[in-house]
């Protein structure tokens, strides 16, 4: 905020969300000595340009058009802009910034454009005020930017307070209530703001007793948070319970057809409305994990995510519907049912069934947020419905924010994969409203479903436990905005923004050194767990920590089929469940034939002998032995690394990463261990290079 906070500004524009831009520079002038101004009073004695009546000129315009008579510099901008893309480009979030006659200008045609515009500004610092700018138009790719907390408002048994949070405590509930004090909660939604986000639901997809009635009679605590939030363009969603009509309503039934039904539905929704008149919508996970859903009727999920639709239109609202559905009581016996297929035998029949403000809310990968999986076939499957791409940031099967994991790479190469191969839409365009037919990614937010991701945040002091951790929170804003923007580039902003004021003599250094430690740090998470795309040798429950048997046996669906000759798991339609065939082509042929499907994927697609040639060269065996060994040394690099930080940066941050980092160093080494002996035990085959193996 320096370079702002230290200029002469002009905010144009009126509304709750231009008063947030206002408030956000008045309050960087109080710290770095410049000056905000309004427009003008009496327009029609307007100084004749952008110098005010008193004298001085602006450096800086931010400008809501069209808005009456704007200062020379933006004015000019603007007409620029309407010739060169025509009013109405920017939408309701898109901003443009130019610079004119030594004057920075932000125009916007809607609030949250101009909100947008200022964050940009702060991460371009100084160089937002450099002598010439071209002319740049931004706009989110994706209209829907949102995160989904797992927040319980009383602390469940098992899961705890947040269900897979590794950050303490809700920042939303306390001791079965809503805080009192927001304070934290409107910080949140001034740091999501930043990175991008427009969206939230505050509670967990598992809906208890008592959060299932948020819906009902605690509707006032909603009304209260979306108040918090409302000045950073939030909009809050909730995850409401299929059984809310019987569990809340009394009703004998939820069945979604019964007309008794959908009048409670309606009716509970209009009072929704009532208390949060921009309410989002629902989030609703059916006949999953033991949750309600249509199916306990006999009713399809269309109907199921219809009746919610239905009751939200009126007033704008969208059901995130999630397709994580799958048979959890299975028998690890049956080789004939495959937890990948799920998703995609479930919903691809029902394409084209779903109202139009329903989501089909698609884990990005077809299991469960492994470090390696395929792309969900259902993100290829069906055209006619309004997808959205579910990630997980909070770090459930990646390290649990005790290791560092940058997650972005792992994105990135999610959101740039073309379903269709090369000449298709990619991931990121189908999440942004284009399909098949389509021939060209959209520029410009579609009516896609967007991006959603589990979020990392918590009560800890550092948000997020590891504070690492946040530059997680950070890219996935960033890449639901743009999802071509470089992880390394997004890496360097949050390093920017994270450390700019509190190490200002070391930051190169912070820099040199978080680059090392984090722009590799998913690959590396993988080289030290489960190898080659296989997934899930994960310690059952807590899923931290190595237990390589641990779901082989298990009633989720998650096996390996390691044994004395081979291992992975066969999915080709030739010998296997036939998961490949979901895919389109060219991937159901890449994937089906054990010489074309790449082997970061091999273990997820096929069993294959120990003795296996990847087209690395290695065999399987030695790629599990080399892949451990080389993961643990880099951890302890990254330790290393590490201290080079100590006495640059805050030193409390600096003692949270270390201790988190010996902690890495002990989760990896036994990952490491627990693996090759596993492996050479199975299959006998000792290391080429004589490491050692217990
Ligand atoms: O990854 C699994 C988690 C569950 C979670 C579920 C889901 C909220 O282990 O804790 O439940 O996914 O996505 O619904």
């Amino acid at each position: 905020f320096r370079a702002l906070g230290s200029r002469r500004s002009l905010v144009c524009g009126e509304g709750t969300l231009v008063d947030t831009v206002r408030d956000e520079i008045a309050r960087a002038c109080v710290r770095y000595g410049g000056s905000t101004d309004r427009p003008h009073p009496r327009p029609d004695r307007r100084p004749a340009d952008d110098r005010s009546a008193a004298g001085t000129a602006y450096d800086l315009v931010l400008a809501l058009v069209p808005a009456g008579l704007l200062p020379i510099a933006a004015a000019a901008v603007d007409v620029v802009y309407r010739r060169r893309y025509g009013a109405g480009t920017l939408g309701e979030e898109g901003f443009l910034l130019a610079r004119h006659t030594e004057v920075t200008v932000v125009l916007a045609e809607a609030p949250a454009g101009l909100l947008y515009g200022l964050f940009h500004l702060v991460r371009l610092g100084e160089s937002a005020f450099g002598l010439t700018r071209p002319m740049e138009l931004h706009r989110p790719a994706m209209r829907l930017r949102m995160l989904n907390h797992w927040d319980n408002i009383d602390v469940h048994p098992v899961m705890g307070q947040v269900e897979r949070g590794y950050a303490g405590g809700s920042i939303f509930w306390q001791d079965g209530a809503r805080r009192e004090d927001l304070t934290r909660v409107g910080a949140y939604g001034r740091l999501l703001a930043a990175c991008g986000v427009n969206a939230v639901s505050v509670n967990n997809v598992n809906v208890h007793a008592t959060e299932a009635r948020l819906l009902t009679d605690r509707l006032g605590d909603v009304a209260a948070i979306a108040d918090v939030l409302r000045p950073y363009g939030i909009r809050v969603h909730l995850s409401v319970s299929f059984a809310a009509p019987v569990m809340l309503g009394g009703l004998s039934s939820a069945d979604p057809l019964d007309e008794a039904v959908r009048e409670w539905w309606a009716d509970a929704t209009k009072r929704v409305y009532e208390s949060v008149p921009d309410f989002g919508g629902y989030v609703v996970k059916a006949d999953s994990e033991g949750q309600p859903g249509p199916f306990g009727y006999g009713r399809s999920h269309a109907d199921g995510a219809n009746v919610l639709a239905d009751a939200l239109s009126p007033y704008g609202g969208v059901v995130h519907w999630r397709a994580f559905v799958y048979n959890h009581r299975q028998d690890w016996r049956d080789r004939s049912t495959d937890r990948a297929r799920a998703a995609h035998d479930h919903f691809v029949p029902l394409d084209g069934q779903f109202r139009d403000n329903v989501i089909l809310q698609v884990k990005h990968g077809p299991m469960d947020f492994q470090t390696r999986e395929p792309v969900s076939p259902v993100i290829a499957g069906m055209p006619g419905t309004r997808l959205a791409v579910e990630l997980q940031v909070t770090q459930e099967y990646t390290g649990q924010q005790r290791h560092i994991c940058y997650l972005a790479p792992w994105w990135s190469e999610v959101l740039g994969f073309g379903p269709w191969g090369d000449d298709g839409p990619t991931v990121a365009a189908v999440a942004a409203g284009a399909s098949v037919g389509d021939a060209a990614e959209r520029g410009a937010a579609g009516d896609g479903g967007g991006l959603v991701a589990v979020s990392n945040v918590g009560d800890d002091p550092f948000w997020t436990g590891h504070p690492l951790a946040q530059a997680n929170l950070y890219a996935f804003g960033r890449l639901a905005w743009d999802p071509r923007l470089a992880p390394t580039a997004v890496l360097d902003e949050w390093i920017e923004l994270t450390f700019a004021a509190s190490a200002p003599n070391g930051l190169g250094l912070v820099r040199r050194v978080l680059r090392a430690i984090m722009d590799d740090s998913w690959r590396t998470y993988e080289r030290y767990t489960a190898p080659l795309g296989v997934g899930f040798m994960v310690h059952p429950g807590d899923h931290y920590g190595p237990d390589v048997d641990g779901y082989e046996y298990s009633r989720w669906g998650t096996y390996h089929f390691a044994d004395r000759d081979g291992v992975g798991v066969d999915r080709t339609r030739a010998s296997g469940t036939a998961f490949t065939g979901q895919f389109p082509p060219p991937w159901r042929d890449v994937y089906e034939s054990v010489e074309s499907c790449p082997d970061e994927l091999l273990l997820f697609f096929h069993h294959v002998p120990y003795g296996h040639v990847l087209h690395s060269g290695s065999t399987v065996i030695q790629h599990i032995y080399d892949t451990h060994f080389a993961g643990v040394e880099q951890v302890v690099a990254m330790r290393q690394q590490w201290e080079r930080l100590a006495g640059v940066i805050d030193p409390g941050v600096h003692a949270r990463v270390r201790e988190r980092l010996d902690e890495q160093v002990r989760c990896a080494t036994e990952w490491r261990d627990q693996i090759n002996t596993y492996f050479f035990r199975k299959s006998g085959v000792p290391d080429a290079h004589g490491r050692r193996i217990h």
